[in-house]
């Protein structure tokens, strides 16, 4: 999928390969129109808990990994490794190492302030949906990459990149239809062991993903209005 790109054209500059780039444009009416029923669809994203343990495609959440995979990163170093968790013992393990964490911060990591803003939100210690969601996919950053001889290379901007990824993330699962939950277990180290990972990742979300549960609750809670969030520097 080349995302308009015409392959045929290509051209060097300072002897680097450029290809051609070309992306469908709208009117203005018919871009309003999109712009509209794209806010109204993402506008009904939640974070939720209530999942469904029915299987979803494989080929969905390829296509949704797809999609984060397209997002910008610090000289295109795509510093991210998305690990997909299905297996049942493994989303046990998960979940017992989560909520053994999550146990310490409800009863003394986290202070008064912090739990009390928690409260609206209907959580605890408790996370039963590690082991209903049918998916668990653990983002990675790549603090660093390692080439064939043990040589270390840097990457950049490494947590604006993965956060990116994320939100492309998570904005493909909504459109598919599914629900998640961005999911920070404190501390997440248990993520690197539990899945084998190399000494250059460190653990940056985990997000179940599944179909809503039929019978699903959310906190009523609302997002800041355009004066709020947006300045207009005219
Ligand atoms: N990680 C804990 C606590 C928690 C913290 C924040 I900030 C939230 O927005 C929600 C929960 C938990 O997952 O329960």
């Amino acid at each position: 999928m080349e995302g308009g790109s015409n392959l045929t054209e290509k051209k060097q500059i300072d002897g680097h390969p450029f290809i051609r780039y070309s992306k469908e444009t709208y009117p203005d009416d018919i871009m309003k129109g999109k712009a509209k029923a794209l806010d109204e669809e993402m506008q009904g994203r939640r974070s939720v808990r209530d999942f469904s343990d029915e299987p979803i495609p494989k080929e969905v959440i390829e296509h949704i990994l797809s999609i984060a995979n397209s997002a910008p990163s610090g000289a295109n170093k795509q510093p991210w490794t998305f690990c997909v968790v299905s297996n049942p013992e493994l989303k046990k393990k998960i979940r017992e190492a989560a909520e053994k964490e999550e146990f310490e911060n409800y009863h003394g990591r986290m202070n008064e302030e912090w739990l009390r803003e928690l409260r609206q939100f209907g959580t605890n210690y408790q996370k039963p949906f590690l082991e209903i969601a049918p998916y668990l996919i653990v983002v990675f950053k790549r603090a660093y990459e390692v080439d064939n001889l043990g040589q270390k290379h840097q990457n950049y901007y490494v947590n604006e990149s993965v956060g990116i990824a994320s939100g492309f993330l998570l904005s493909a699962i909504h459109q598919c239809g599914l629900v998640s939950l961005t999911h920070t277990p404190s501390p997440m180290n248990f993520l690197h062991t539990l899945l084998n990972r190399p000494e250059n990742e460190r653990a940056f979300l985990l997000i179940p993903i599944a179909k809503l549960h039929p019978l699903s609750w959310v906190p009523d809670i609302r997002r800041k209005t355009q004066d709020e969030y947006a300045v207009f520097c005219e």
